[in-house]
């Protein structure tokens, strides 16, 4: 986890995955967007929904200005999270959201990229759950890391720390208001459904 508290590593990078609709998606797709990515599952209890609504939340109170911002959710059960079950569970967040799912090793690949820790945990039904970090990743407009929000941030703190990097287009200026949120956050938090 020092790897996000100090930012020595990148964190983000090329992907290729498949959106709720079926399309092949990568990086590239959504460059010019500032990107709001999280990372869950669909059958995710309480962490995932809670802060997938502030997520819609935030860019339903931005309105029209909420336009330069892509949300993303990127499945950690690509086994049970198709596209066609994304379909139904993205839209009820925010009609912008897109879900992303792939092969294992696709997903694998990305959470990797962005430092997700996610472990399949199963349970004594015979069913599963999954383990996982559970952090709101900013990316600027280029694809380049900005920082990102602990569990159960609200719409109005992410607003907060987003709205300067929504009035400045260019890469390269943006504030530091990120690396302060990160300063108030040293411990890390995971995303522990019950089992
Ligand atoms: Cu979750």
């Amino acid at each position: 986890m020092d790897v996000l508290m100090w930012n020595r590593e990148p964190v983000g990078g090329p992907f290729g995955l498949l959106d709720h609709e079926g399309r092949a998606r990568t990086q590239d797709d959504f460059r010019g967007k500032i990107l709001i990515v999280y990372f869950g599952f669909a059958a995710c209890p309480d962490v995932c929904p809670t802060d997938l609504t502030e997520i819609g939340r935030a860019l339903t109170l931005l309105g029209p200005d909420g336009e330069a911002i892509q949300p993303i959710f990127v499945t950690l059960d690509p086994e049970r999270d198709t596209a066609a079950l994304l379909a139904e569970y993205v839209p009820s967040f925010h009609p912008r959201l897109i879900g992303l799912t792939g092969s294992p090793e696709a997903i694998r690949q990305m959470a990797d990229a962005y430092k997700v820790f996610f472990e399949k945990v199963e349970r004594p039904d015979g069913g599963y759950t999954i383990d996982h970090s559970a952090f709101i990743y900013l990316m600027d407009r280029s694809g380049n890391y900005l920082g990102f929000f602990p569990p159960g941030t609200s719409a109005e703190r992410m607003l907060a720390i987003i709205e300067p990097h929504l009035a400045r287009p260019r890469n390269g200026q943006a504030s530091n208001s990120m690396d302060r949120a990160d300063d108030r956050t040293r411990l890390p938090s995971r995303c522990r459904p019950e089992k």
